[in-house]
Formats: structure tokens, C-alpha cells, sequence
């Protein structure tokens, strides 16, 4: 779609936007929620939230939608998600530059995380003609035994300001597939973007013209509101995106009712060097991993290990890269790290800095780039040489920081990589299949994602998605990753005249 005039601001831009996908003017002007662009720190909205107990009767409403779609069969449900896929190809320009206003990323990944919005419907509308169970043996005679998979329920979907229409669709179209009903709580940070994907779900439900009403809704809200959504009995599963911290808080709520819970929390994301690495590649992926959106995906490359024989000749390399990438406004220019998304990452990122430098890091970077707006947060990203693992290295800190740790030995680099709390995704850079299947190896990486010369983010939809310890343990997106959306019952058929039992119990009554 074409952007006709220059809008006089990004606030302008933004309501053209949601205007060309169909976004109701009342929805994100006359509400107290404020929204903000990170771009130029400017208000882009005042949207309505909800309260609690609109919130509760949104998901009452959900449940009852779910009893009529969990009989539609599940190619038909696989063509709303078709459809889905279908209107968010046309609307990729628009709702990629409202990420890039929303979330301050530059237009290449904008466009990226819609691009992984569509790549994920089509991989549920095929997944809708494959939603099957096992056939197995049985120790019985004339007996057959097979599982199906049942639709689960409203599926709650919590999602984080760093993809905020991502996260949403992968879970968003499988659970549809899956037959169940979704509700989801976006970030404070991203509602525009929330209400844009809705409107764009919206036309396709319309088109498909026989869901039922409050099949997918959306909560604008804080905190509280989510809250409503962990703890109502009405939903049978939470996917929940965020720090570590939430995960905490919803993980054992969820417990406590015996609902389901899909965590994917913090990534302190690994890489190690080796010294048949292929250096001009594994630069390029540490930059990207590193420096890409501003250091603010979850699957950022964070701690990097340099065996000492290539150390002297990736540390001048990676500096340069450093000292020249471009920091700027994602939308206009070329540059390749766009803002923070606001002050508190700002002050985090200094923070853990001025930590590393006490326990003796030298830190490249990390300054404050002023661009004319004194309420955005630009930064240099930082690039940090450490003495030892330890201290900030430890934590994830959401912003562009980089530790480097030079390593002798494989088996101490190897420990160090899988002593943190974390355990997301992981990268090697070697030409040698001895450290690389060791790495992908039982006792190698202990991450949910391990990869071999290619860096620690920008995952395929195809694979499931998601990591061990205090990333939270739940898959979401590709793979097998729809089972945790549906129920599996176990069926047992007698087709004899005769009840054996099981083990060789018997039990015979006159
Ligand atoms: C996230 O940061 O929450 O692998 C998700 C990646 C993206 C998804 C990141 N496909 O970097």
C-alpha cells in the first residue's frame, strides 16, 4: 500500500495506518491507556482498556465460542487461518511500518516479524489436515487402541512489547486449527499494533463468514487484566512471552489451577568461537545476533566465547563493527539498530555496564545517542571485553550488550555457556564435527535452540520454538508444538465377546 503524503508526525502516521486496516478512531484516541512511539518518544494513542470484569465476561464469551468451533472440522478451521494469512499479505507494509513505529524496529525486520506472522499461517493450514494421533499395539485380543487429539479450550496469550504481533500469531494460529478460542493480552508497551492485527483477523473472519462470535478477542489493559487471564477457570492454557520475573508469577498460578502454561522467558544467549571457525561468517552472525533490534530479542547473542588463538584477530573486527554501525531513526535512513524502547532499558543497560566495568570489563560503547528528541533512547550498542564469566555477564539485560570472555579450553567454555540461569539459544562457529556434535550433544548445549555456524536469533517458524530452566520450558510455533494446544485421550476399543483385563488380572463376578 502506498503511503500517499508524508504524514506531518509519527502519531499521523500511525492513525493513517490503523485507518487503512480498518481500526475504529475511538479505539486508540479516547482512552487512558497512553501509547507511545520509542521512535521519537512521541504519544501516539490514548486507548481504551478494559476492567476486570469486562475482561472475565470477554473470556466467558470466548469459552462459549469455543463450544461451537471445536466441532467445526479442523480444515475448515484451517481456512480461517488461510484467510488470516491471506489479509496479512496485503497488509504487510502497513502493519510492518506500525511495528517499526510501535516498536522501533528497523523496516527489514518490521516487515520481518509480519513475514513471520504469514510463514506461520501457512504452516497451520497445514497442520489443520494433520492433527493425528498414534495407533497402538495392544496386549489384547480383538481390542484396538488409538489417541485423539481434542480441542482444550480459550487459549490466553500473553505477549511482549519486542514481537508484539508475532508471538500472537504463533500461537494464535495453531490454537484456531487446534479448534479453540484465543483471548489474548498484548504489552502496554504495543497495543497499536494489537488492535491492528485484530482488525486485520477481523476481515478475515468476516470473509470466512461462519465463526462464531468472540472467537479471537483482545484485552487492552495492564497488568491486572492479565491477571484476570491467568486465573480464570475458563482458561485451559496461558502462553505467556516475557522476562523471567513474569514467568514466575504465572507459571505456579497456573499451577495452582491445574491449567497448562506455555513460558517462553529470558534468553542470556550463548555463542563460542573455536579456532577453525570461519571468522568473516561467524563476524557477520555475531553482528546481527548481537546488534540487531537493538539488542531487544530474547534470542539475542549476549555472551560470546573466543577460543585465545582467534581472539587477537575477531576482537579488532568485531570493534570495528561496532564503532561503525549505524544508529538512527528506523524510519527514515538506512540505519541498522533503531531505539530502545524506553527509559528504563536505557537506565538498565547503563546499569549493568557500570558493573561490568567494576568488575574490570573494557566497554566499547554503550553511550547515549541523542537525535534530537530528549524522550529517545538511542544507544551505541556496547561491546564489553570480560575477565571472567561473572557479575552482569550472568543476567540477561534487555539492550545491546555483547560480553566477550577469551577461552583456552572447550570443555571450561562449554560449562561456562551453560552456567546461567537461562537456557534459549545457543551458537557455535567451528569447521570441526567433533565440537560441533559435541556441542548439539547430550552433554553439549544445554538450550532449547543449538545452532552450528549460524547465529543465536532469527529462528525459522518451522522449528519449535522456546527453552529450558528459567526460560520457561514451553514450544511454541513450528514442529510438534501444536500438542501443547489440544487434549490427548486415550482409546481403548473391545471388539470380542470377551473382557479380558489388562495384565492378566482376573476378576470374575457370578
Ligand atoms: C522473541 O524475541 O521473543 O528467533 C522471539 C528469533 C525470532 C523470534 C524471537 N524468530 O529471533
Amino acid at each position: 500500500m502506498n503511503i500517499a503524503a508524508k504524514p506531518a508526525s509519527i502519531a499521523a502516521d500511525a492513525a493513517a495506518i490503523l485507518d487503512r486496516l480498518g481500526v475504529d478512531k475511538a479505539a486508540y484516541t479516547t482512552g487512558d491507556l497512553k501509547s507511545f512511539s520509542p521512535v521519537t518518544g512521541e504519544q501516539t494513542g490514548s486507548l481504551k482498556t478494559v476492567s476486570a470484569s469486562e475482561a472475565s465476561a470477554t473470556i466467558e464469551r470466548a469459552d462459549e465460542a469455543f463450544r461451537a468451533w471445536r466441532l467445526v472440522p479442523a480444515p475448515k478451521r484451517g481456512e480461517l487461518v488461510r484467510l488470516l494469512g491471506e489479509e496479512l499479505r496485503a497488509a504487510k507494509t502497513d502493519l510492518g511500518r506500525l511495528v517499526s513505529i510501535e516498536a522501533g524496529k528497523i523496516p527489514s525486520e518490521g516487515l520481518g516479524e509480519v513475514q513471520e506472522m504469514i510463514d506461520i499461517c501457512d504452516f497451520a493450514v497445514g497442520l489443520s489436515r494433520q492433527l493425528y494421533g498414534l495407533t497402538i499395539a495392544t496386549e489384547r485380543p480383538g481390542h484396538r487402541m488409538m489417541e485423539t487429539w481434542h480441542p482444550l479450550g480459550v487459549v490466553g496469550i500473553i505477549s511482549a512489547f519486542n514481537f508484539p504481533v508475532a508471538v500472537w500469531a504463533w500461537n494464535a494460529a495453531l490454537a484456531l486449527v487446534c479448534g479453540n478460542s484465543v483471548v489474548w493480552k498484548p504489552s502496554e508497551k504495543t497495543p497499536l499494533t494489537a488492535l491492528a492485527t485484530h482488525a486485520i483477523l477481523e476481515r478475515a473472519i468476516k470473509r470466512f463468514g461462519e465463526a462464531p462470535e468472540g472467537l479471537s478477542q483482545l484485552l487492552i489493559g495492564d497488568r491486572a487484566i492479565g491477571e484476570v487471564l491467568v486465573d480464570h477457570a475458563k482458561v485451559r492454557l496461558v502462553s505467556a512471552t516475557g522476562s523471567t520475573r513474569m514467568g514466575r508469577e504465572v507459571g505456579p498460578r497456573l499451577a495452582r489451577r491445574f491449567a497448562r502454561a506455555i513460558l517462553e522467558l529470558g534468553g542470556n544467549n550463548g555463542g563460542i568461537v573455536c579456532p577453525s571457525a570461519d571468522l568473516d561468517m561467524a563476524l557477520r552472525a555475531i553482528a546481527f545476533g548481537a546488534m540487531g533490534t537493538a539488542g531487544q530479542r530474547c534470542t539475542t547473542l549476549r555472551r560470546l566465547f573466543v577460543h585465545e588463538s582467534v581472539y587477537d584477530q575477531l576482537l579488532p573486527r568485531l570493534k570495528k563493527a561496532y564503532a561503525s554501525v549505524s544508529v538512527g531513526n528506523p524510519l527514515d535512513g538506512n540505519a541498522l539498530v533503531g531505539p530502545l524502547i524506553d527509559k528504563l532499558a536505557f537506565d538498565a543497560m547503563q546499569k549493568a555496564l557500570d558493573e561490568a566495568r567494576a568488575l574490570g570489563g573494557t566497554v566499547h560503547g554503550g553511550e547515549r545517542v541523542i537525535l534530537g528528541n530528549h524522550d529517545a533512547f538511542y544507544v551505541k550498542p556496547a561491546l564489553v571485553e570480560m575477565p571472567a564469566h561473572s557479575g552482569p555477564v550472568l543476567e540477561e539485560t534487555f539492550a545491546p550488550i555483547l560480553y566477550v570472555l577469551k577461552y583456552t579450553d572447550f570443555d571450561a567454555a562449554l560449562a561456562d555457556h551453560n552456567a546461567v540461569g537461562a537456557g534459549l539459544s545457543s551458537s557455535i562457529f567451528t569447521l570441526d564435527m567433533r565440537e560441533a556434535e559435541r556441542f548439539l550433544s547430550v552433554d553439549g548445549s544445554d538450550c532449547g535452540i543449538a545452532n552450528v555456524n549460524i547465529g543465536t536469533s532469527g529462528a525459522e517458524i518451522g522449528g519449535a520454538f522456546g527453552g529450558e530452566k528459567e526460560t520457561g520450558g514451553g514450544r511454541e510455533s513450528g514442529s510438534d508444538a501444536w500438542k501443547a494446544y489440544m487434549r490427548r485421550a486415550t482409546n481403548t476399543i473391545n471388539y470380542s465377546k470377551s473382557l479380558p483385563l489388562a495384565q492378566g488380572v482376573s476378576f470374575d463376578i457370578e
